[in-house]
């Protein structure tokens, strides 16, 4: 499109923005289709606007009229002028719109324009304050089309993608003609601004866009549609339930599903005795600090104790808008399901999401098989899984299925509906909250470890600790916060890092004199002591490690372990008189994070290093561990470990006397490895039914269940279980009795499968008759009776080193599979599309790898574009050279650009 064209006329998504923007505003853009505009562009849709002066034509004048109607309350709260506000939109059209032809000075215009934008944006969500406004609006149109890169435009990515992807505008971009006939309709409703409603409030603290509109009060269903039926998305019915054995629930139902309570009890898989009722006014109010009429989803911000259940309409959670109350039943707000679920996990509530449409089905009398209880029921556990028993075991197992099935009418645990390979990231959300691994908070990118996680970064802790101090490195702790001056001594290195450092300002009411920043990593507050504590050789090498917190603020959608605001680590940092010696170090260091990962988490990583693009911009080199998660094709980096050579040396003054008496500049190492590993691991060996745990790490390695009877209680299982237990310490095995007795054996087997404990050991009565357990592989579901009377700990140690090998030996053939070595460009994208690291000659140019990242994207998305806000990307990179090369012989072209190729080199899509 040329420039001219540009201007008048625009992409659907920029029609789409624009009318958006229109209708915060408050005013009708139409649409004409044109059939060929001034400059004989034909079939482009022009928007229109009319106004009191005349009509206003064409995108770009548009756009600018509209972003000076913006509401002054836009700007409320904000230290901005409406002055500063039209300034920006008017760069950004100016610029962008009239780029399209790719001119140097355009271009070059165009970058500075970004890094403007870039460094306005690095610290606001938005242009104004934290709110989205028109103007937002106005600059994402702008932006459009214009090429933004996540490295070197991150916060202007970030704020791109915020906007032009949540689906609240979906549908606005509608031709004048289809609207015309429902306008006469459909209630106009008002846009507000609500102002002092905390639950608008915690919307726009976490970043998650919403509209609010304001109408009668509406007390039912029915009123409620009458006032908002017009409205765009999905209408709700809201449900304050309660049953005193079972618990509260708040129940949002999309406003057509059946929410009778013998419905809502079944898809709870309540038992029949339950009774669930509407919760008196009383209870409401105490609860979600709201009226009779005015319940919604967004109450659960009031729910501070976690009382009451989130239940979720399925049919909701795939919407893609929900409207509900936002605490008043006089407003309805408009927010997409996935910032919705967002609000919801980070008020501590994450939903549960059942299936009201198959509750109806069911109840028709067209049930699947399945229990109705969906999301919310396991099948028995003897029925599911698992080899089929041997026949001595038979009449046993037959039992134990009767029994726990029995048992599961009277208890049923909350279990994985999602599959693996069907949803990934749900899979794995399920896996680590109903493991009990981790726990959401209410700011955005921050989870509670809970004891069943942390346990496993104790084993990692125990293990490296001991390695490095045998490689005498010592432990120390320096403080969480650096100053202005310091962080920025090193510019090189902070530089690409600076939107995601995050700064103390205040303390109370009060401004600090100078801000302090919070340790993203530890180089600027450790090397400035570094250079007080070296003096002579004789002070050399200086090894130190801390095991700490660290934070940086990033943008990308945040994953639990893997992408967080703040995680946990270990940074190393060492000082050596040579060279060489820090080599050794780096390579001593990355070893051991293979045996890290290799060893303890049954996770295999290749070992490489960074390409000069990708290592670590303060040093000399970056290795590096990579790993591979089937579940989602996508490579991840595990640790690193670098070479700093002597550029901190230099910029922080560290300088020893040499033996020969001249003063010389030490060289350093620095290597971390994170509470991600830990995420690794779950992704890589997780299964259906939740967790699998390598037994090394794992916080408990052996489960005994007793399956009790009236006859045969616990007090005569307690004697014959306590001598195995006994014996099972004995050998360090980490073993728990679950003897609960508000559990059923039924529930405790799913419980601990959803933990992933390696072994489980059934013990019934006639197994104590028999003198004998039952031992389960969490690994593989197998099932094998073991005579006790000798002993079983060796046999246990057995099964459970046998378990830690077959992880990892499945993981490596799963890993393998998807490794695959490429010559040519034409076969590289197919490779990627299948999951594939790939391997490929290069010539090692930045230049190329720059090429390679860009026509990965492009020929993959095959001209759309992407969420620049998700964690992962469709671009491939480079992940290491491996330090194990494959023989290059004489020739062999690079595959990208045909130079000759210098080394191999591996290639994937990554976290
Ligand atoms: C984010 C904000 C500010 C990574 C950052 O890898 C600075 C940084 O320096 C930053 N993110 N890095 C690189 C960290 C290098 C290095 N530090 C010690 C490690 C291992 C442990």
């Amino acid at each position: 499109m040329t420039a001219s064209a540009l201007s008048v006329a625009g992409s659907p998504l920029q029609v789409k923005l624009v009318l958006a923007a229109a209708r915060y505003a408050d005013v009708t853009v139409e649409v004409q289709e044109a059939a060929a505009d001034a400059e004989g562009n034909n079939g482009t849709s022009t928007a229109v606007l009319t106004t009191p002066q005349g009509p206003i034509r064409g995108l770009n004048a548009v756009l600018r009229y509209v972003s000076r109607l913006r509401p002054a309350s836009e700007l409320e709260g904000s230290n901005f002028q409406s002055s500063q506000v039209d300034q920006w939109v008017e760069f950004a059209s100016n610029e962008m719109c009239h780029m399209a032809g790719g001119s140097a000075s355009a271009i070059a215009q165009q970058d500075k324009v970004l890094a403007a934008l870039e460094a306005h944006l690095a610290s606001r969500t938005f242009v104004v304050g934290q709110r989205m406004s028109v103007a937002d609006m106005c600059i994402a149109a702008a932006l459009e089309g214009v090429p933004l890169a996540a490295d070197k435009q991150p916060a202007v990515c970030r704020f791109y993608g915020t906007i032009v992807n949540q689906p609240l505008f979906n549908g606005t971009a509608k031709k004048a003609s289809s609207r015309s006939s429902k306008a006469g309709k459909a209630k106009q409703l008002e846009q507000v601004q609500e102002s002092e409603n905390k639950a608008i409030d915690k919307l726009t603290e976490l970043g998650l866009p919403s509209v609010t509109y304001a109408h009668a009060p509406a007390m039912t269903v029915e009123e409620q549609m009458q006032e908002i039926g017009s409205l765009p998305g999905a209408k709700t019915k809201n449900l304050f339930l309660r049953d005193k054995k079972h618990g509260i629930y708040l129940v949002t139902a999309a406003h057509d599903s059946p929410t009778d309570t013998k419905t809502i009890a079944a898809l709870l898989s309540l038992p029949p005795s339950a009774n669930l009722r509407f919760a008196d006014e009383e209870t409401l109010s105490a609860i979600l600090g709201v009226k009779q009429g005015s319940v919604g989803p967004l109450a659960v911000l009031n729910d501070t104790e976690g009382q009451a259940t989130f239940v979720l309409d399925k049919k909701l959670a795939q919407a893609d808008i929900i409207n509900s109350h936002p605490l008043r039943n006089d407003r309805t707000t408009a927010v997409s399901a996935k910032d919705l679920i967002a609000y919801a996990n980070a008020c501590n509530h994450p939903p549960t999401i059942l299936d009201f449409a198959s509750a109806a089905s069911a109840n028709a009398g067209k049930s699947n098989g399945k229990p109705a209880g969906g999301a919310a029921s396991r099948g028995a556990p003897a029925a599911k899984g698992g080899k089929p028993a041997k026949s001595t075991m038979d009449k046993q197992k037959h039992d134990r299925a009767a029994d726990s099935k029995k048992e599961l009418k009277k208890e049923t645990l909350l279990g994985i509906d999602k599959s693996k390979t069907g949803d990934f990231a749900g899979w794995y959300q399920q896996v680590i909250t109903y493991s009990e691994m981790i726990d959401y908070y209410d700011i955005s990118g921050c989870y509670i470890l809970r004891p069943w996680a942390f346990e496993i970064w104790e084993h990692i802790q125990h293990w490296f600790d001991a390695e490095i101090k045998k490689l005498g490195v010592s432990n120390s702790y320096f403080p969480l916060f650096v100053s202005k001056k310091a962080l920025e001594a090193e510019k090189d290195h902070v530089e690409g890092f600076a939107p995601e450092v995050a700064w103390v300002t205040k303390s109370g009411e009060t401004d600090l004199a100078e801000p302090i920043a919070v340790r993203p990593t530890s180089e600027t507050i450790m090397y400035p002591a570094f250079a007080r504590w070296i003096r002579s050789h004789r002070d050399l090498p200086l090894c130190l490690n801390q095991w700490s917190n660290v934070v940086r603020w990033e943008f990308k959608d945040p994953t639990p372990f893997l992408r967080s605001r703040e995680f946990l680590w270990q940074e190393g940092h060492t000082a050596h008189t040579t060279f060489e010696e820090a080599e050794e170090m780096v390579f001593q260091i990355l070893d051991l994070y293979r045996r890290v990962y290799e060893e303890l988490l049954a996770v295999p990583v290749i070992k490489g290093t960074k390409t000069e693009l990708e290592k670590f911009a303060g040093g000399f080199r970056t290795t590096t561990v990579e790993a591979y998660i089937t579940g989602s094709g996508r490579a991840i980096q595990g640790a690193t470990s670098h070479n700093l050579g002597q550029n901190f040396g230099k910029m922080f003054n560290i300088n020893f006397e040499a033996k020969d008496g001249t003063s010389k500049i030490p060289w350093q190492t620095s290597w971390g490895i994170t509470t991600r590993s830990i995420g690794v691991c779950v992704m890589c060996h997780g299964d259906d039914q939740g967790l699998v745990l390598p037994p090394r790490v794992a916080p408990l390695q052996v489960v005994i269940v007793p399956v009790v009877t009236k006859k045969f209680g616990l007090d005569q299982l307690s004697p014959f279980v306590d001598k195995i237990v006994a014996d099972l310490r004995g050998g360090n095995v980490r073993v728990k009795f679950d003897t609960r007795d508000n559990y059923t054996a039924g529930w405790k087997y799913n419980h601990w499968e959803q933990k992933g404990v390696p072994i489980r050991l059934e013990v019934g009565p006639r197994d104590v008759e028999a003198e004998r357990v039952v031992v389960v592989r969490r690994d593989t579901g197998d099932k094998q009776e073991m005579p006790v009377e000798a002993g079983i700990q060796g046999r246990i140690l057995g099964v459970l080193e046998d378990i830690q090998n077959n992880l990892f030996a499945k993981a490596t053939a799963s890993r393998d599979e998807h490794y695959s070595r490429v010559l040519e460009w034409a076969d590289f994208v197919p490779a990627l599309n299948k999951n594939d690291i790939v391997l490929t000659p290069f010539c090692n140019e930045g230049e190329w790898e720059e090429k390679v990242k860009a026509m990965s994207r492009d020929e993959a998305l095959q001209g759309g574009s992407e969420d620049v806000r998700t964690s992962t990307s469709v671009a491939a990179k480079t992940l290491c050279i491996p330090l194990d090369q494959p023989e290059l012989p004489e020739g062999t072209k690079c595959f990208v650009s045909g130079k000759p190729a210098t080394c191999w080199v591996l290639w994937g899509r990554s976290y």
